[in-house]
């Protein structure tokens, strides 16, 4: 088959992605390695910046978002039994929407199988060909019939664990990481949230701890826990015990605690490839980099690659200007760095650290004191929570 765009992987990259390029009148061929079904079945992401939600209504999917979302006008932080509320709205203008990245996923899904598009799940064997020529394919069987796309461009939308960043010769990426040594146990429970119009964040000697929701009935909790620890090795009754004590008194006091829906340890990791742009190959998203999930970041900057790609595709297409093609790489890790760099910090104040010494530990209580008393320092950490301006 042929098209203009062939798309690698149906998370939230590459359904954004096909659905600019066909507002755009743009043709792209998605291809996902899992069924709908289990790409929905992912618990991810809960906080969407004011830039992803004005994405997300220009291509035309904002609708169940306005309906169901909620909306925040500014973040908790916890420690030391205190409790501070850094006002995000009076300080940048800007708010922070509650709305999962499974229900984002699902209203992509929806628009597409409306449009009807083509899309091929549950495919096996991609691989990427010609990617420095004029003419890339894209090779994939399915249901043991191989198939072929021929394409002017590849979008690599597949994660981390994708095929399209390891189709980059080594000689050619660049590659940056930081493995953390602890991991975030998560709790998807329906119950009320704590604090249903703002994410709490927690440090507390015994961890970092996080409140925040998908509804006013559905509430997301996480614990740190260390990154060999495993799921079978906290009860339910262990997660809110655990939640509770690195909560102040009075947080503590109102938490609703109820049966766990799904239970998973996600490990946290700093990662960036260079760069963006392989020939006629693009990354996006979690193919590209990976933040620590501490800032709220990862989908959002999925988001803000794809804003970039489409301009970029549709300048091309329809304006004959290869600009934004040339400039995407660089463009898009400009925006990477300063998100990673946002996460790498706010993971370091948040977490405890097992190698931390005690004037370790008076730094991060003194950044923490900073951070929620001096205005000058929440502004700065609050634009950086509603996401950077493009
Ligand atoms: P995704 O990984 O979501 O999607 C890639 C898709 O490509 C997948 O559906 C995969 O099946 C498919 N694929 C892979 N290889 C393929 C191949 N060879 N062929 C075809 N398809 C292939 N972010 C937050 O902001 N907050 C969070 O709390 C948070 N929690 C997370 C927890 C976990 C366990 C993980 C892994 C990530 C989390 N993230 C979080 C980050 C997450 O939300 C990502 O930023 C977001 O899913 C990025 O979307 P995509 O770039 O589409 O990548
Ligand atoms: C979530 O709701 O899953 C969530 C919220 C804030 C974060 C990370 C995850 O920083």
């Amino acid at each position: 088959m042929r098209t203009q765009v062939a798309i690698v992987g149906a998370g939230p990259s590459g359904l954004l992605l096909g659905q600019l390029l066909h507002r755009a009148g743009i043709e792209a061929v998605i291809i996902e390695r899992q069924s709908a079904a289990h790409v929905l079945s992912r618990i991810r992401a809960g906080i969407l910046e004011q830039t992803t939600v004005d994405t997300l209504h220009a291509a035309g999917v904002g609708e169940r978002l306005r309906r169901e979302s909620i909306v925040h006008d500014g973040i908790n932080i916890v420690y030391d039994n205190q409790h501070h509320h850094i006002d995000v709205r009076k300080l940048t203008g800007a708010v922070v929407t509650a709305y999962g990245q499974t229900e984002l996923t699902r209203d992509l899904m929806e628009a597409r199988g409306a449009a009807d598009l083509p899309t091929y799940y549950e495919v096996q064997d991609v691989r990427l060909e010609g990617l420095t020529s004029a003419t890339p394919l894209v090779h994939f069987n399915q249901q043991g019939e191989p198939r072929r796309i021929e394409c002017d461009y590849v979008a690599g939308c597949d994660g981390f664990h994708g095929v399209s960043r390891r189709s980059i010769p080594a000689g050619e990426l660049r590659e940056f990481e930081r493995a953390y040594p602890f991991g975030w146990i998560g709790v998807l429970a329906d119950v009320p949230p704590v604090s249903p119009h703002a994410v709490t964040y927690a440090h507390h000697a015994r961890g970092f701890a996080l409140c925040s929701m998908r509804s006013l009935s559905r509430s997301r909790y996480y614990v740190q826990c260390s990154s060999s620890d495993r799921v079978e090795n906290w009860s339910d009754d262990r997660f809110w015990d655990e939640l509770s004590r690195r909560l102040d008194t009075k947080t503590a006091g109102e938490l609703i605690t109820g049966p766990s829906i799904e239970k998973s340890i996600a490990p946290l990791r700093s990662y960036v490839a260079e760069p963006m742009r392989w020939g006629r190959l693009f990354l996006a998203g979690d193919a590209a980099h990976i933040v620590p999930p501490t800032g709220a970041k990862g989908l959002n900057l999925a988001v803000s690659d794809v804003r970039l790609l489409a301009a970029a595709l549709v300048e091309h297409y329809r304006e004959r200007s290869d600009a934004g093609i040339e400039s995407y790489s660089s463009r898009a890790l400009s925006r990477v760095w300063k998100v990673e760099r946002f996460a790498w910090w706010a993971t370091a104040l948040l977490h405890t650290f097992p190698d931390t010494d005690d004037f370790g530990r008076r730094m991060q209580e003194a950044e923490l004191a900073t951070l929620t008393q001096l205005e000058s320092a929440s502004r700065g950490f609050a634009e950086h929570y509603a996401g950077l301006a493009f």
